[in-house]
């Protein structure tokens, strides 16, 4: 993306950036790190900047390598005392003086003022730092100002350092997006499109304003219908609801009979979950057709949108299934599954108007695709971590998934003697220990209890019975065969040495999916055309493109999170400079299939 540049100091190009000579270039790029120059100053060692990306990261990078010292002084000199107002500031960014605008007085005074900005300077010893326009870039209300003060308020020193630098870059990067001329506009109509459809949640979290949605309820069914109209407007030749509830947006070819790009993510969500797992992977794709259809473009490639309707696992037991359904991997017996009220899948599937006889004929013909691609929110902490947007995805670690019992028996609480209990919850964390132990052990390997929950349990009474899901991870499938071997191997040793009987069922097993080379390299070469460096990385999390491994060639790739990446979580989401940023990576994906 070439900016251009006259003589006007506010018409700016990367190419006279990297030319001027450091005064008129220091000149030009001040104020972006408030008081901080050195910030900037030390930036222009990195020059030639390859993009606008480059420049933000090589600002943040900057600064990442500067040392604890340096990155507290900056933070320290991101406080605006109540009574100077953002002109103020900027009037006397040139001074030597050594706090800087961090907060625009609108806001700031809500929040400098507060008593809980008082607590959070004494608790970290340096002041809160927000960026206050957001990560849509358009501002916050001063009461999600406040919730976060609160909510930040409880973090650790190390993730409270590291969320002020990002906070600090963020700001940095809405002000060279204004020197720029630059505002992500399609990332800022995504950040819209995400808001739009978490507003289909399922009872019980919807009235609370939290994000839930399983599979084939009314929300889940509404959620679908918004996609099938989404779609229809973003101008796809073909739009259709499969049998399993997919919603699937074709865009023709150049020239009919061309094979197609396969690509998308799911709309499912975990139970109070974010608005970005899943629905990135839709909306991206979406967005760039209509790009295309209002340019009037056909690609080589035919591009083929999935938004699959099931990938959590959290109304039935089977997960993947909707995926499952395109690869021939859908079971017939996942039919007979009940959920928690006992509506089988069968039935849900029939009071949604869906047609279980037909699930077969979803499965795709492979020769028909030249693979799978998948755009995902990284849900982790390492592009933050390394102030990087994009990320390429290496492989999918496998996974593996049980529901499991333990039954002893249940006794007064007051006067069953400790050592002749049959308490299954005691059993449970003995062992829940060494889950943890024998899954750090490996370094790279993840094993979690996510439910737990003793039925017909009393204050009163001894666990008669415990019940709980596990759910275990590794880069390879070996690794995550020997942790899980040893982990149910140390749950059998316990109950049977207390007396008591394990029930388990294997719910899910998920091979690691490592990505295909080909298709990785292309996102590689994408992600350095926007002038950024790759990151090659693992996911931690499964992911459709793990089930269309069967029969395609796939690859992914991931976009940074806020706040450290959290997800799973409503404070799961990503910024509108980062969704540009995938937009155009995936576009340009597309044009590389096309040439
Ligand atoms: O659990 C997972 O990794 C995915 O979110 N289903
Ligand atoms: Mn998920
Ligand atoms: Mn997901």
């Amino acid at each position: 993306m070439t900016l251009s540049h006259s003589n006007d100091p506010t018409d700016f190009t990367l190419d006279w950036l990297n030319r001027a000579d450091d005064n008129s270039a220091m000149q030009w790029l001040n104020g972006l790190y408030g008081q901080s120059p050195w910030v900037s100053q030390a930036c222009l060692a990195r020059r030639p900047f390859r993009s606008l990306a480059h420049l933000k990261w090589a600002l943040a990078d900057v600064v990442a390598k500067a040392g604890h010292e340096k990155q507290l002084a900056l933070i320290k000199a991101c406080s605006l005392p109540a009574n100077r107002t953002p002109s103020d500031s900027e009037s006397s960014s040139t001074s030597s003086d050594s706090t800087a605008d961090c907060l625009p007085d609108t806001t700031g005074q809500t929040l400098q003022s507060h008593p809980l900005q008082l607590a959070y300077q004494e608790r970290f010893g340096w002041p809160f730092i927000i960026d206050v326009l957001g990560p849509r870039g358009q501002g916050l209300q001063p009461q999600t100002l406040l919730n976060e003060l609160k909510r930040r308020l409880h973090s650790s020193q190390s993730v409270e350092f590291s969320e002020c630098l990002r906070q600090i870059h963020r700001m940095a990067e809405a002000r060279l997006n204004d020197k720029c001329r630059m505002s992500p506009v399609l990332g800022e109509e995504l950040w819209d499109w995400h808001e739009w459809l978490a507003q289909f949640s399922d009872p019980g979290y919807a009235e609370h304003g939290q994000l839930s949605l399983s599979y084939l309820t009314p929300a889940h069914q509404a959620c679908a219908q918004t996609l099938v109209l989404g779609m229809r407007a973003c101008g796809f030749d073909e739009v259709f609801m499969d049998a399993v509830g997919n919603v699937v947006g074709r865009y023709h070819p150049l020239k009919p009979g061309s094979k197609y790009v396969l690509t998308g993510s799911h709309y499912d969500t975990v139970r109070n979950g974010g608005k970005y797992d899943g629905r990135l992977g839709i909306f991206v794709p979406m967005v760039c057709v209509r790009e295309l259809v209002r340019k009037g473009k056909r690609l080589n490639a035919g591009l083929e949108v999935v938004a699959f309707a099931e990938e959590e696992g959290q109304r039935y037991k089977a997960t993947f299934l909707a995926s499952s359904a395109l690869t021939g991997g859908f079971r017939e017996e996942w039919l007979n599954q009940t959920d928690a009220e006992g509506v089988s899948m069968r039935q849900a599937m029939q009071q949604a108007g869906l047609n279980p006889a037909d699930i077969p004929a979803i499965r795709r013909e492979p020769s028909n695709y030249l693979g799978f691609v998948e755009v995902h929110i990284e849900q982790g902490p390492v592009l933050q971590s390394l102030n990087l947007p994009l990320g390429v995805v290496t492989s999918i670690n496998g996974s593996v998934r049980y529901l499991i019992q333990i039954h002893g028996t249940a006794s007064h609480a007051g006067t069953s003697p400790m050592h002749q209990r049959q308490d299954a919850v005691a059993a449970f964390a003995e062992w829940a220990v060494f889950v943890e132990e024998r899954a750090r052990a490996d370094g790279d390997s993840v094993a979690t209890v996510g439910m737990l929950n003793v039925p017909q349990g009393s204050v009163n009474v001894v666990p008669g019975s415990c019940h709980f899901s596990l759910d275990m991870r590794a880069p390879t499938d070996a690794q995550r065969d020997a942790m899980a071997d040893d982990i149910l191997r140390r749950l059998h040793a316990v109950c049977e040495q207390r007396g008591l009987q394990v029930q388990r069922e294997e719910i899910v097993r998920a091979a690691a999916a490592p990505s295909d080379p080909g298709l990785q390299q292309r996102w590689e070469s994408v992600v350095k055309s926007l002038g950024l460096t790759v990151h090659r990385m693992p996911s931690g999390a499964g992911h459709d493109a793990m089930k269309l491994h069967d029969i395609l060639p796939q690859a992914m790739l991931f976009v940074r999170g806020e706040h450290q990446g959290i997800s799973h979580n409503p404070l799961e989401c990503t910024t509108a400079d980062d969704m540009q940023l995938a937009i155009q990576a995936f576009s340009l994906l597309m044009d590389g299939f096309s040439t």
